[in-house]
């Protein structure tokens, strides 16, 4: 019965107790085996444990009797005391917001988390309006009333003037200890529309999110939105015209669960069997297998806006051998990762890889940590950088995404790069410390507005550039943690750029060279070789370390050989050998130097990367 159906999804910003909240629903609702339960239990990835934070949208089903629960006077028109509630866990940080516009699509409802200690904040309002698009029905709630630091009246009157609703409507809650956790469950019930009826019988089911599994093949979650699908029967992915044969079909509750049926309105999973897993994308629609010219023509459903990476960035094989599986990782990490887009390339000093882009530096962050533990791969990463465009003296454009296609200075005209719609949320009594970091920035400011007396947003137009260069832990640390930010993109605009190369020990270290504003060149430069200079390990013979722009030399730093003493073990006069072996020794440096390459290990790419 879909009207016995809720499903919806935790939307908040980051670290408001959206996961928490989920572990109070399912411990509500039994779904989980009390022995097994732990905090934050949907972040099921060692990653999300590890850094406390839920990284992908994460889908549960949940069952709830309401005699059971002891809850009355709903006055539900619905028959029947059980329902079925489908709940989507949602990450908060910025980088991923496609998690979040994905799982919206697949539900009725969103439960609005604000954080009490914090007030309302940047993916608040962010994510309010992915959920208002979707048209959601919004229930409101404040988390961590328990906390000494929560200003719990302040919340609600700001969600209350941001929802326009009335401050009685907000419930308040304690994830933590439980504390009016029944009264959501109560509202998700009440509140949240069931799956709308729909006249076509023909079944259609919306990809939302995908994994490999090496027997069942791709595994695509999905919502059914029309019809029923039996297991075993056959299907096609509209998008990739890929025909298949169902090999399991289910819910997660948590685990894999499987059903013969999944029908309208359910949230689900669908084995496919499929192996290559390019034919799967988030977004396409599955309906049962057609025959070519057959008379009933589907219509496929709208799928989502794919994101637009413009942050780029250069992985490598630390073992060139690795290639064929790094790419192999790639393809399966992006089933579960559809923001994550790569391109194969090659580099002289470091062999084939792939130039792939994202979506925010915690998405790069994040993605080389799954290659490593998910698939055992040790990679070179290069420094981050935005999307550039080049106009050249015929003025063809060109996007640059990666600092090795940086054409020949002579042949630039101009070139532009993405600005951002920057907003920044804090207290009001901070936005003095906060406008001189956005003022360094060199973008436009636009105006400051007032969510109430006590908190403001600032708009600033800026380059996208200023903002991947940690930006969002400067206003944090200015703030003691009580400013966040939201960006748009808004386009390419004019913007003085140049590449700047870094050479060790004579060699252009092409992994280093990146594009940089030619007014930040000067301290940009100094500053990569005197991190350089600090990370690098000291060699047998002295490396020198330049920045490079159109063959000017404008920083260099030094880093002194340790001479191994290979004569150590030779006592007495034995000169001649002794000379020997220093005329080997310097021969062998000769041959190091010649053969180029000081060896750049990826825990200093990283930290030149973090720097
Ligand atoms: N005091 C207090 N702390 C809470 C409450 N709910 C959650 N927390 C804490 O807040 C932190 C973040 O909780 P999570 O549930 O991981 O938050 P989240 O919104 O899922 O975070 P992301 O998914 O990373 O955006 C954890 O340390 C929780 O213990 C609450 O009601 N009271
Ligand atoms: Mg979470």
């Amino acid at each position: 019965m879909q009207e016995n159906i809720r499903n919806f999804s935790i939307i908040a910003h980051i670290d408001s107790g959206k996961s928490t909240l989920a572990d109070r629903l399912l411990e509500l609702t039994n779904t989980i085996d009390k022995k097994k339960m732990m905090p934050q239990f949907l972040d099921s990835m060692d990653l999300e444990r590890e850094k406390g934070i839920t990284i992908k949208l994460k889908a549960i089903r949940m069952e709830a009797d309401l005699d059971k629960l002891k809850i009355e006077n709903l006055k539900l028109k619905i028959p029947g005391s059980k329902f079925i509630l489908n709940l989507v866990d949602t990450p908060g940080h910025v980088d991923f917001s496609y998690e979040v516009s994905r799982s919206l699509a697949a539900v009725e409802g969103a439960v609005l988390l604000v954080d009490a200690t914090q007030g309302i904040q940047a993916q608040t309002l962010a994510n309010l309006e992915l959920a208002k698009k979707q048209n959601l029905k919004i229930i409101p709630v404040v988390n961590k009333i328990d906390s000494p630091i929560a200003k719990v009246e302040e919340s609600v009157e700001e969600l209350s003037v941001l929802l326009n609703v009335m401050p009685e409507e907000i419930i308040k809650i304690s994830a933590k200890d439980g504390t009016n956790v029944m009264e959501v469950l109560k509202a998700i019930i009440k509140d949240v529309p069931p799956p709308k009826e729909s006249a076509d019988q023909n079944f259609r089911a919306l990809i939302f999110d995908s994994e490999y599994d090496s027997f069942k093949g791709v595994i695509a979650f999905v919502r059914v939105v029309d019809g029923e699908i039996l297991n075993g029967e056959k299907i096609e992915l509209m998008a990739t015209n890929t025909p298949a044969e169902i090999k399991e079909i289910g819910y997660l509750n948590p685990t894999f669960s499987a059903k013969q049926k999944i029908s309208a309105g359910d949230i689900g999973y669908i084995a496919t069997g499929i192996k290559e897993p390019g034919k799967v994308t988030a977004g396409d629609t599955i309906i049962k297998f057609q025959i070519r010219n057959s008379k009933f023509e589907i219509q496929p459903l709208p799928g989502y806006q794919e994101p637009k990476p413009m942050v780029f960035a250069s992985l490598y094989p630390e073992n060139p051998d690795d290639f064929d599986n790094l790419k192999v990782a790639l393809s399966k990490l992006k089933l579960n990762d559809p923001a994550l887009v790569f391109e194969q390339e090659m580099k002289e000093a470091l062999g084939r890889g792939f130039n792939c882009g994202f979506l925010g530096t915690l998405h790069i962050e994040i993605i080389s940590e799954r290659l490593q533990r998910e698939f055992g791969l040790d990679l070179v990463i290069s420094t981050p950088s935005v999307v550039y465009k080049i106009i050249n003296q015929k003025d063809k454009e060109t996007l640059i995404y990666s600092a090795s296609d940086w054409p020949n200075q002579s042949t630039i005209k101009s070139t532009e790069e993405p600005w951002v719609y920057l907003e920044v949320i804090a207290p009001s009594n901070q936005m003095g410390k906060l406008m001189e970091i956005l003022k360094n920035l060199k973008g436009n400011y636009i105006e400051t507005n007032y969510l109430t007396p006590e908190r403001a947003i600032i708009v600033f137009e800026t380059p996208l550039r200023g903002i991947i260069a940690n930006l969002y832990d400067k206003i944090k640390t200015a703030s003691q943690g009580y400013a966040s930010m939201n960006y748009k993109l808004l386009g390419f605009r004019p913007g003085k750029v140049v590449k700047m190369e870094i050479w060790i020990a004579g060699q252009k270290e092409e992994a280093f060279s990146r594009i940089v504003a030619e007014d930040e060149a000067y301290t940009e430069g100094k500053k990569m070789v005197e991190k350089l200079k600090e990370v690098l390990p000291p060699e047998q013979f002295t490396v020198a370390l330049q920045a490079v722009i159109g063959g000017k030399v404008i920083a260099r730093e030094t880093i002194k050989s340790h001479r191994k003493d290979v004569t150590g073990y030779l006592y007495g006069g034995d000169f001649t050998r002794r000379r020997k072996l220093l005329e080997k020794q310097k021969k062998g440096k000769k041959l190091m130097k010649a053969k180029g390459r000081v060896n750049v290990p990826t825990k200093v790419f990283l930290e030149v990367f973090r720097a």
